[in-house]
């Protein structure tokens, strides 16, 4: 996390130096074009251009270097990864790391804590469960990343969608079961 802001900091601090040199250099230019007739050249535009590009895109990789591991760090720190695939009607849930699949049920640990990926295979559903205050529109062709802290309390739990979806949609529900020891 610290070293994200620090590639930050690093990126802000690089964009105002080669502000500054930027600035620094037009005022030389202009003042060398206004008080003598040494040939003003044009390959100094195109050689500055060409660094100021190098350096960028050092700095946007370093960057996204950054938030690539900070992205996986940050899964690290969840007990459960669920893929979950809503369809016309119900809900597919597959385990990212066992490759463990339910349908229309998942089970957890409680107060697990839990990042759903939602993902659509058609329409746009709804991901609601009411006892965690977890509700959230999914269209298709997007993931969506969504956590939870599983209830405290062993029991069953309701999962629906909230979005009208067709015919089946007061059907489609899916159960939360909430089991075992933590
Ligand atoms: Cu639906």
């Amino acid at each position: 996390m610290s070293t994200l802001f620090g590639y930050q900091w690093f990126m802000i601090g690089l964009a105002f130096l080669m502000a500054i040199i930027f600035i620094v250099w037009l005022l030389v230019a202009a003042y060398r074009r206004t008080n003598s007739n040494i040939p003003h050249s044009t390959e100094w535009w195109f050689v500055f251009l060409v660094l100021l590009a190098v350096v960028m895109a050092f700095a946007w990789s370093l960057n996204s270097q950054a938030a690539y591991e900070k992205s996986i760090e940050k899964e690290e720190s969840f007990d459960k990864i669920i893929r979950v695939y809503e369809y016309q009607w119900g809900f597919a849930f597959i385990n990212e790391k066992t490759g463990e699949s339910s349908r229309n049920s998942i089970e957890v640990k409680p107060g697990e804590k839990i990042l759903f990926k939602l993902s659509s295979n058609d329409v746009i559903h709804g991901f609601n469960i009411p006892s965690v205050g977890m509700i959230k529109e999914i269209e298709p062709g997007a993931i969506m990343p969504v956590s939870i802290e599983a209830p405290e309390k062993p029991g069953e739990y309701i999962i629906q969608c909230t979005e009208y979806c067709g015919i089946g949609h007061y059907q489609m529900k899916a159960k939360l079961i909430v089991g075992g020891e933590a």
